[in-house]
């Protein structure tokens, strides 16, 4: 299936498109302060690109729960260098991970061609003019309530059904202000207002998200469900338990996977697209031999 991002298109699936991710902020919950200078974050982007990401996701503002919201002059400062440096010097594809319109339409002026907006444009009532005026590929995904309050005893009857329902509201109400389906990208937002059980209840049932009829992105990396599942309070020490959720969302039909351990996930997203769909085994063999 292809996914039309500004001038690029991208085919996801069947092979699963790797996205890095790229905070340049003081305080993301697993690479918070890490990439905080524009030359660190760039040298982290090429080497993300060197290991075979697909996608570099640029964002400035943490989601993680609890966190405080940033004003976007601060968010711009943060993402706009690093993505005007590196879509300047090299070919890659750049996404904007952000909810302000604002933000996303310089990011885009300077070399973006998605925005990954986890407010799925309920944020900002200007940025689905935003989405649609720049032709920008958009990831619409699920959360309940904010970052704030959202793992404030969040509760669902049926969780796959509901997210999947106003996903599917939500990409109706894309298209009829004017953007085009082959943009938009769906992901249910493991993590996003959701318990443990909600989470993994999602990840086995991703199929139901991919019967929407467009890409599923998923992201899991590092996360605290993995922490709780496997006992591990360091997210840095939850890379088993990312590569472990990655390969059963991939057999569940995720094709975009958002990742803070790129070369890692290479690995297992080529294994699990293999078992999945046994028809990329020649050319991935072919080309690994
Ligand atoms: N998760 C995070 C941020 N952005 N975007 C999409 N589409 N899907 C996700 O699951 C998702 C996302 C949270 O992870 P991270 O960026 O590592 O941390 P923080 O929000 O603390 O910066």
């Amino acid at each position: 299936m292809h996914w039309q991002c500004g001038s690029v298109r991208l085919n996801s699936g069947p092979m699963p498109l790797i996205m890095g991710v790229l905070n340049t902020t003081p305080d993301s919950f697993s690479d918070g302060g890490r990439f905080l200078s524009a030359d660190a974050a760039l040298l982290r982007a090429r080497e993300m690109i060197a290991q075979g990401a697909d996608i570099i996701d640029v964002g400035g503002e943490s989601t993680r729960p609890g966190a405080e919201p940033v004003d976007a002059a601060v968010e711009m400062r943060r993402v706009l260098p690093v993505i005007e440096a590196l879509a300047a010097g090299s070919r890659a594809v750049i996404s904007v991970d952000t909810t302000k319109a604002s933000v996303a339409r310089e990011a885009v002026r300077l070399g973006a061609c998605i925005i990954n907006d986890v407010s799925a444009m309920t944020a900002d009532p200007a940025m689905t003019a935003t989405v649609r005026d720049t032709g920008a590929g958009v990831v619409l995904m699920h959360m309940r309530g904010d970052p704030r309050t959202m793992q404030d005893n969040p509760q669902y009857a049926d969780v796959t059904g509901e997210v999947a329902c106003w996903l599917a509201a939500r990409m109706a109400a894309a298209t009829a202000a004017g953007i085009a389906p082959e943009a938009v990208a769906l992901d249910p937002g493991i993590g996003f207002g959701k318990t443990v059980t909600h989470n993994v209840e999602l990840i086995s049932r991703l199929d139901r998200i991919a019967s929407l009829g467009r890409p599923v992105l998923a992201g899991m990396s590092r996360k605290r469900f993995i922490g709780a599942l496997s006992g591990v309070p360091d997210a840095g020490g939850r890379l088993a338990g990312s590569l472990a959720a990655l390969a059963c969302a991939i057999l569940q039909g995720a094709t975009i996977l958002r990742v803070h351990d790129v070369a890692e996930s290479v690995q297992a997203a080529r294994v699990a697209a293999a078992i999945r769909n046994p028809a990329l085994i020649a050319a991935l063999t072919e080309v690994s031999s």
